[in-house]
This record gives structure tokens, C-alpha cells and sequence, in this order.
């Protein structure tokens, strides 16, 4: 981890609201209230930094770290009941943002806005994406007839028929309990990497990093999906669905500082306040949101290994 040499190594961002859950045809709608509960959280931490520096004090140590870096530019407007449409306004402001160095956090809204955000960085990136994708759930539902094709359930799937999108790039970390056997037989067909919650507790979290750096290597630009839910519901309770089972605030929290800089961007979705007890889960998609942009200010401005020009 090296120390920025000066303002030009440091990072920027740009905070983009997508206050949207009509795609929240199976869980709990109402991850539309998160965006704005997101930023009040985040107003807190941000109150910490003193003459552009921040005391983490999970590494004990004092680093770069200037608000005035993280641009908001509120929310994309809402279409309701046209998740479609809905997702072509997020792609279209994206593309804007992923057109400029600028690193965009997303906070959603519910889980079928994460394809319209890898689409957009799909269309402005050359070369092959890679996902780092953390979820209880897989999100490869083809469609159904309760679900249709743009619900929350799907956006891996979609995204993965961008063209661009291998499967041999995409890591899905903190998956449990049961699902379809056509989705193991598809996920094996794409050459997918799971790394199930089960999994991610017996290695630890330094391994489980490694591993979703080394299936993301050589992409030309890599985006990490949150979805809150990859959390114990004893950590988020506010969730689309408790699945029990899951990560600890910790672990993603030290997962999320081992592979930031090595992303292009973070999305992080359906947090609901409306099932959301002394508001614990807005606050850990905040404190997940501020600990990706602090740890990508400690690592520098440098491009990661994803964004690398090189072999891969
Ligand atoms: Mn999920």
C-alpha cells in the first residue's frame, strides 16, 4: 500500500443515487428509500476527515481523504413500474460518468439495476469486463412468469449476454442455501466461479480476495456488485430476502479493502429501510461504500491490476 505523492495520484468519485425497486418482484420492495438513508449515514463519516486526511483506524494509521473528492450527482430520475426504461437512463449517465476518470458508487435500489450499470461500463470499456459479484443469490434467472426478464433476479444473466462478459471473469462470492439445478448446470457451462459463504469462512477473507483477483486478472476493467444481502441478516437485516447464512460485517469489510483498487466501480443495492431496525443496514452499506473509497485512496489513483495495459 504506497502513500499518494501528491493530489494527482489521489482518486475522485461521483456518488450516483438510483432510488428504484420495481424490480423487486420476489423480496420486500422499498430499497427505493436507500439512497437518500445512504448518504445521511455517509455525511457522518465524511465529518471525520480534517485537512484532507482520515484516521482508519481499523489499520491504525492516518491517510488521504478528501470529501470534496466524492462529487454527488443525485439521482437518475425515475420511470416507475418500466424497469426497462428505468435501466436505460441509469446505462446513459453511467456512460457519461465511466467516459471520465472519475470512480462511481452506485447505491440502488434493488438488484435489477445492477445490469444497467455493468451495460454501461460494458459499452465504454474495450476489451473484457470482469465481476466480482457479492450476493446471497447467483442472479441468473432466465425469466419467468412472476419475474418476467429485467427483475432482480436476473441481472447476471443479462449481463452476461453483453458479449463481453465471460463467465471465466465473473466470481460470485457469499452464495448459500438452494437454488435450481439448471442454475448449476449453467453456471458450469459458462465456466463461472462461485465462491459460496461456506467456502469464503473456511479460507478466510485474504484468500477469498486472491481468488476473486485472480479470476478477474487481465480484464480491461472490473466492476464489483454489492448486494447487501451477501451479509448475515444479523448484519443487515434490511435486506430484499434474509438468507441466513452469510458474511460478517468484518469480512466484508477487509474483502472490500483487498480488491477495491483493482475495480473500476462499486454498485451497491437493495438495502431497505423500510425493514430496517435502528437503521443497521443503511448504516453498513455505508460504511462499505466509505471503505471502498478509502481504500482505494490509500492505495493511490494508480490503476489496478484490472485496469492494467498488459498480457491477459
Ligand atoms: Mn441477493
Amino acid at each position: 500500500m504506497t502513500m499518494p505523492a501528491s493530489d494527482a495520484l489521489q482518486p475522485s468519485f461521483v456518488i450516483l443515487g438510483v432510488p428504484f425497486d420495481g424490480g423487486a418482484s420476489l423480496g420486500s420492495p422499498g430499497s427505493r428509500y436507500a439512497p437518500e438513508e445512504i448518504r445521511r449515514a455517509m455525511r457522518w463519516m465524511f465529518q471525520r476527515a480534517q485537512q484532507g486526511r482520515i484516521f482508519v483506524l481499523d489499520i491504525d494509521r492516518v491517510i488521504p481523504f478528501s470529501p470534496e473528492r466524492v462529487r454527488d450527482l443525485g439521482d437518475v430520475p425515475v420511470v416507475a413500474h418500466d424497469v426497462a426504461q428505468m435501466g436505460e437512463r441509469v446505462t446513459v449517465r453511467l456512460r457519461e460518468v465511466f467516459r471520465g476518470p472519475e470512480i462511481p458508487v452506485v447505491l440502488g435500489g434493488d438488484d435489477s439495476m445492477t445490469f444497467p450499470v455493468i451495460r454501461a461500463l460494458h459499452e465504454e470499456t474495450r476489451g473484457e469486463l470482469g465481476l466480482i459479484h457479492l450476493d446471497a443469490h447467483l442472479d441468473l434467472l432466465d425469466e419467468s412468469d412472476l419475474q418476467g426478464r429485467l427483475s432482480q433476479s436476473s441481472p447476471i444473466r443479462r449481463s452476461l449476454e453483453l458479449g463481453r462478459l465471460r463467465g471465466r471473469r465473473v466470481i460470485q462470492i457469499g452464495v448459500r442455501n438452494f437454488n435450481f439445478p439448471s442454475s448449476h448446470d449453467f453456471i458450469r457451462e459458462q465456466g463461472i466461479t462461485l465462491l459460496p459463504a461456506r467456502e469464503f469462512h473456511r479460507i478466510g477473507v485474504e484468500a477469498a480476495a486472491a481468488r476473486a483477483l485472480e479470476i478477474t486478472r487481465g480484464a480491461a476493467a472490473v466492476h464489483l456488485a454489492l448486494d447487501v444481502d451477501v451479509l448475515d441478516p444479523a448484519y443487515a437485516p434490511g435486506a430484499g430476502v434474509a438468507e441466513p447464512g452469510g458474511l460478517t460485517a468484518r469480512q466484508l469489510f477487509d474483502f472490500l479493502w483487498a480488491v477495491a483498487p483493482a475495480t473500476r466501480s462499486i454498485s451497491i443495492v437493495e438495502t431497505n429501510p423500510l425493514v430496517d431496525p435502528r437503521g443497521q443496514s443503511v448504516m453498513v452499506a455505508a460504511a462499505a461504500a466509505m471503505h471502498y473509497m478509502v481504500a482505494r485512496f490509500a492505495a493511490g489513483a494508480s490503476p489496478g491490476p484490472g485496469q492494467s495495459p498488459g498480457p491477459g
